[in-house]
């Protein structure tokens, strides 16, 4: 029996009335929207039967907030993001409305059950993981914080591609998320701009003699706007998603058409709609390729054209810009913005230079979200001389006018310049768009306490030292309505009943649980919902994979994108010396464990590939094998996404956050399984190091070496031998590996993974498995105290309040927007 997965708490009251309405708005919306009647009508058509009736709810605050924007000529925040990965919409839709059990109700007397069909709903998936959900999480609390903002991404045709796993090898489909249609977005086919690339520039003379640049493009291709909703907590307040989707102006070009040429006229339709068809799958190095510079021109040249329309019907004044507007780049993808918004002020309004750039710089911020070297995007300079020349032309002033300005003030420094140079001479000229996005902003921000201080001392090292007051820390957070309220009612459940509802309105009073870390019902009620969690976790894994898993085990889970410094393939050597373990000690008494992962790789890379296919190999090794009397299971599940990480967070006894330290920037994961009462395993990297000083020493459990320690070490060279000869477990483990236990159809499968850890190991991999062993220990150790273990669960859900998004976003509006929040 599936528990009722929804929750009543904080939710108006189903009244009859309520109730009766809603039926009959979803009836209305199925016969004259969908155009079927209740015999014909398909599970299908019900969803979008009832996904319209609950946005039509949403219709009148969204108008209304518009409006008091307008009236109350609000500062307006803009979140240039190129992937927000949503996930779904109905149930958050019925959440912030509050009207999640009125309608399981309407939808129960129409013959229709709603925890079906919140199923077929597909994922939104406009995104490849962690900065693309944090995209997500930040609209939601922007909206709920009453902010007036609007999220400016792509309308993708195709989202992040869909996974299986083929004897255990990962395959990309495409994803089609908009093949039934999309209830949630407006069409707004009358809000369009034109985008242009290619060309050249003209000089020209103005009346007063001053020179101005007319860009005369090669090429057009226009803008569309779809607008969603985002509604805010209780639904008082409702933001704008708007993406932008690209149609070729003359799509029929009756030119060719008409000369008999009808292939030649949709090369150029296809050439303009191939911008927003698919969202680029890599989510560390750049693709490096015309057409993802021109996504990322595309989408800011759009919201940036758009947002001044706005600006100057409000105001009339473009001067005002910076008063009025603040602009946050979520990472580099959007930084052609910076010289796009000069090109607007100067060659489009006509301002001066400096006033331009003092403009922009007031209106931008920016987001770091990644210190990796291979994922800092940089455009060959001829690219851009070609797709963008007047771009590249701005690019050089602000380069050249910086390095003057810099030389005035006494830096010569040739390798301080050549530093913060926009231009990159090393190896072949490419623009810096870090350093772009640096340049053109008050603020940059890191996204934990660890990664900032590292974005100060790696990558903007010099620029620190010339402007060390920019850049600033803003730990990131998630939201509690979808990770705890929605995906978790059974514990949702538990705390209203415990410490009041109120606590999903201002997550503080997850303090109050302190007090019942100890008391034994409360332990065991906390327990009980952990269980529910994990029984349905456990059916989702039997229909998808075939496997039985015992949900009295300690469910391990590691679920995130395969990278290799995320290091998955630690988590799998563990697996592989416990089921030695396991095996050579046939009388012991071990923790029985379910090692959970899930995750994609990038079609290109090869390396995460392999980890996915060796996580694969083990797990049918390992439980197809009698010996290990039901203590150990591993299982992949295929098609990580939003939907299924609500189903495995919940659920999860021991959350996997063991980066090599110094690596993730911040994780968010990390913050979805502390809320939901799992216990961390991890490094002290990105905001690990924050959820440890908040849950306490004794309730996470770190291991390995520290940033500065991983520094050290490889300055120093690593030479993975030594640690390897320091533990045969590890030895052990990498033996069976290279020798093919796992691979009996391939022997060689894993030889140059063996091979790369054993020489190059980048990743201290060997250098921590002893100690990451030792913690997996003392997680066994803990759980065998089932007390010590609630105790310690109940403290995580209860002290991690600080990591909501609310709070981060509340940061973010004082201390760079300047729209301080009540
Ligand atoms: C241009 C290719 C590319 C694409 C995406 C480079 C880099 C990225 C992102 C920066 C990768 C990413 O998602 N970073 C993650 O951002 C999260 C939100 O801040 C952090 O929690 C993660 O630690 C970080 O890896």
């Amino acid at each position: 029996m599936d528990l009722p997965h929804s929750t009543a708490i904080a939710t108006t009251t189903a009244s009859d009335a309520l109730v009766r309405e809603l039926s009959a708005d979803v009836l209305r919306r199925l016969t004259y929207t969908v155009g079927k009647d209740v015999a014909s009508a398909s599970p299908r058509d019900w969803f979008i039967a009832a996904s319209l009736a609950t946005r039509d709810r949403i219709v009148e605050p969204w108008l209304a907030s518009n409006k008091r924007n307008y009236q109350q000529d609000r500062r307006r925040v803009y979140y240039l993001s190129l992937e927000f990965l949503v996930g779904r919409l109905l149930i958050d839709g019925l959440t912030n409305l509050g009207l999640t059990e009125a309608m399981r109700a309407a939808l129960k007397d129409l013959g229709v059950d709603l925890d079906a069909m919140r199923e077929l709903e597909p994922d939104a998936a406009l995104g490849n993981g962690g900065l693309g959900r944090l995209a997500a999480c930040f609209m939601d609390s922007m909206a709920t914080l009453e902010i007036a903002a609007v999220g400016y991404g792509i309308r993708y045709d195709h989202g992040l591609f869909r996974q299986t796993i083929k004897d255990g090898w990962q395959h990309e489909y495409p994803e089609d998320w908009l093949a039934f249609g999309n209830p949630w977005e407006f069409p707004r086919p009358e809000i369009v701009y034109d985008i242009c690339f290619g060309g050249h520039v003209e000089g020209a003379r103005l009346a007063d003699g001053a020179l101005a640049h007319v860009w005369r493009p090669a090429e057009t291709v226009e803008a569309v706007a779809y607008d969603t909703p985002v509604v805010g907590w209780r639904g008082k307040h409702v933001n704008t998603l708007r993406l932008w989707s690209a149609r070729a102006p003359d799509p029929l070009r009756l030119d060719a058409f008409n000369a008999g040429d009808y292939l030649g006229a949709q090369a150029d339709q296809m050439r303009a709609e191939s911008i927003s068809k698919v969202l680029y799958p890599s989510d560390s190095t750049p693709a490096g390729q015309e057409l993802r510079l021109r996504q990322e021109y595309f989408f800011a040249s759009a919201s940036l054209q758009d947002l001044i329309r706005r600006h100057m019907k409000q105001t009339g004044d473009i001067r005002k810009l910076a008063s009025k507007v603040a602009i946050q780049l979520n990472d580099t993808h959007p930084a052609i913005g910076v010289a796009e918004l000069m090109r607007l002020l100067v060659d489009v309004h006509g301002l001066e230079w400096k006033e331009a750039w003092e403009i922009t710089q007031a209106t931008f911020s920016y987001t770091n979200h990644t210190l990796l070297p291979e994922a800092l995007e940089s455009w060959p300079v001829a690219l851009m001389e070609r797709l963008l020349p007047r771009h590249m032309q701005i690019i050089y002033l602000v380069n050249a006018l910086h390095l003057d300005r810099l030389r005035d003030s006494g830096v010569h420094d040739a390798g301080v310049l050549a530093n913060v140079s926009l231009i990159d001479e090393h190896s072949g000229r490419h623009v810096r768009m870090g350093n772009l996005a640096f340049l053109g902003s008050h603020k940059i921000n890191g996204v934990s306490a660890l990664h900032t201080q590292l974005v100060k001392e790696t990558v903007f090292r010099d620029y620190h030292k010339l402007y060390p007051r920019r850049i600033v820390n803003k730990t990131n957070g998630v939201t509690f309505r979808r990770w705890l309220l929605e995906a978790n009612p059974p514990l949702a459940g538990l705390l209203a009943q415990t410490i009041g509802p109120r606590v999903f309105d201002d997550p503080a009073h997850l303090s109050e649980l302190e007090r019942y870390a100890d008391d034994a019902d409360f332990q065991q009620r906390f327990a009980a919902a952990k269980r529910a969690n994990k029984e349905r976790l456990a059916r989702l894994v039997f229909e998808r994979v075939d496997a039985k898993v015992d949900a009295n085990a300690l469910f391990d889970v590691q679920i995130k994108r395969i990278h290799e410094y995320k290091r998955q393939l630690l988590n799998v050597l563990h697996t592989i010396a416990l089921y030695q373990d396991i095996k050579a000690q046939p009388s012991r008494a071990f923790v029985p464990r379910v090692k959970i992962f899930a995750g994609k790789a990038a079609a290109s890379y090869h390396q995460a590939k392999l980890i996915i296919k060796l996580a694969n190999d083990v797990a049918r090794v390992v439980n197809a094998d009698e010996d290990l009397r039901g203590l150990l299971k591993v299982v992949f599940l295929p098609n990580y996404n939003v939907s299924l990480a609500e189903r495995i967070i919940p659920a999860a006894d021991l959350s996997e956050q063991i980066s090599t330290a110094g690596m993730e920037a911040s994780g968010t994961g990390n913050m979805k399984f502390a809320l939901n009462g799992a216990l961390t395993i991890g490094t002290l990297d990105g905001a690990n190091v924050e959820i440890k000083e908040r849950v306490g020493d004794e309730n996470i459990f770190i291991f390995g070496l520290t940033a500065a320690e991983v520094e050290h070490s490889r300055a120093k060279g690593i030479d993975a031998r030594e640690a390897i000869e320091a533990s045969p477990r590890l030895g052990e483990a990498l033996q069976a590996v290279a020798m093919g236990v796992f691979s009996p159809d391939d022997r060689n499968r894993y030889a140059q993974l063996v091979d790369a850890l054993t020489y190059y190991d980048h990743f201290l991999i060997s250098k921590d498995f002893e100690s990451y062993w030792d913690a997996q220990e003392a997680v066994d150790a803990r759980w065998r105290d089932q007390k010590a273990w609630r105790r310690a669960t109940i403290l995580n859900t209860a002290r991690v309040a600080w990591f909501s998004s609310d709070r981060a976003i509340r940061e973010y509006a004082e201390e760079i927007w300047n729209t301080p929040v009540a």
